[in-house]
């Protein structure tokens, strides 16, 4: 009878130090970098659509995971987008953020390097010599961008939602942007003071133009301007005018966990109540589960 109320102590301990070392995501713990190291590689087998790309991955997660592309805006670089390869890859993905062709390509360019991106993914997951062969799951991929290449990433879910699981474009810019073919569910990223692709032109048509029947959100961030999702760079003209990474870099592991991996722990996050002063930061957020 000790023995046994010895075990039952012992267990209900262990699953106390369970939970506390699975604990529920939250906004705050998904905006910190996540437990995987993080590595990155630029070697990689060329491919017409994109000039040059940067694999980020989770270094020290053994098998089975997703892949995000992402593509920069109009003159912008890898280097501009470079903190969500850290982050996302940070959280279990593999990461590969594109140069274009030219800074200057249209967004439809952009959504064909996309797709050709998404292609690179799935091969390093097969190619002798690749530092993520067999660790790929090829049907678990997602699109995001900024400005010019979040047209793109919506253009690219809107002919190839077969080929994606979810898809996050980033103060996305296309004058008359229509996405109702888009199949996948999307997060749909905005700065309140965005000058250059402004919210009333773009994000928030494009978020409007979305079908019924797909989950989705949109969150539009106070007073942000065209870069709060971009990294801090040398260039003045490309950054964020507040440090919202955390917030956006939440929603998004939320969005990739959810709808790419299927993992139901991360609705709750997305879906549920948020502290007055994580709503404080959105001057809009729309969500339709
Ligand atoms: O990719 C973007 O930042 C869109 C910028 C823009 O206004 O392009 C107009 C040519």
């Amino acid at each position: 009878m000790r023995k046994l109320r010895h075990l039952l102590i012992t267990a209900i301990t262990f699953m106390g130090l369970a939970s506390a070392a699975f604990a529920q995501p939250t906004l705050e713990s998904l905006g910190k970098r996540g437990s995987y190291q993080v590595a990155y590689y630029s070697q990689l087998p060329p491919k017409d659509e994109y000039a040059a790309a940067t694999l980020y991955f989770p270094a020290n997660r053994g098998t089975d995971f997703g892949g995000v592309v992402i593509s920069p805006g109009y003159t912008e670089v890898q280097e501009n987008l470079a903190w969500w390869g850290q982050h996302l890859a940070s959280w279990g993905y593999a990461v590969l953020i594109v140069d274009t062709n030219t800074t200057q390509d249209n967004p439809q360019l952009r959504a064909d390097a996309l797709m050709a991106a998404i292609e690179t993914v799935r091969g390093e997951g097969v190619r002798a010599g690749s530092p993520i062969r067999g660790k790929i799951l090829d049907n678990n991929m997602a699109v995001m961008g900024h400005s010019m290449g979040g047209g793109g990433a919506l253009l690219a879910a809107n002919a190839h939602s077969d080929q994606i699981k979810a898809a996050i474009p980033f103060t996305p810019w296309l004058p008359n942007g229509d996405f109702s073919e888009v199949a996948v569910p999307t997060l749909v990223l905005a700065g309140e003071d965005d000058q250059i692709a402004k919210v009333a032109e773009h994000a928030w048509p494009h978020y409007q133009s979305l079908a019924d029947d797909i989950p989705r959100m949109y969150a539009e961030v106070a007073d942000g301007n065209h870069f709060i999702a971009n990294s801090v760079t040398e260039n003045e003209g490309l950054r964020p005018n507040i440090d919202v990474q955390d917030l956006v870099g939440a929603l998004a592991v939320a969005w990739l966990k959810l709808y790419v991996d299927g993992d139901e722990d991360y609705r709750a996050v997305l879906y549920g109540e948020w502290s007055a002063e994580q709503s404080a930061r959105l001057s809009r957020l729309e969500r339709v589960e």
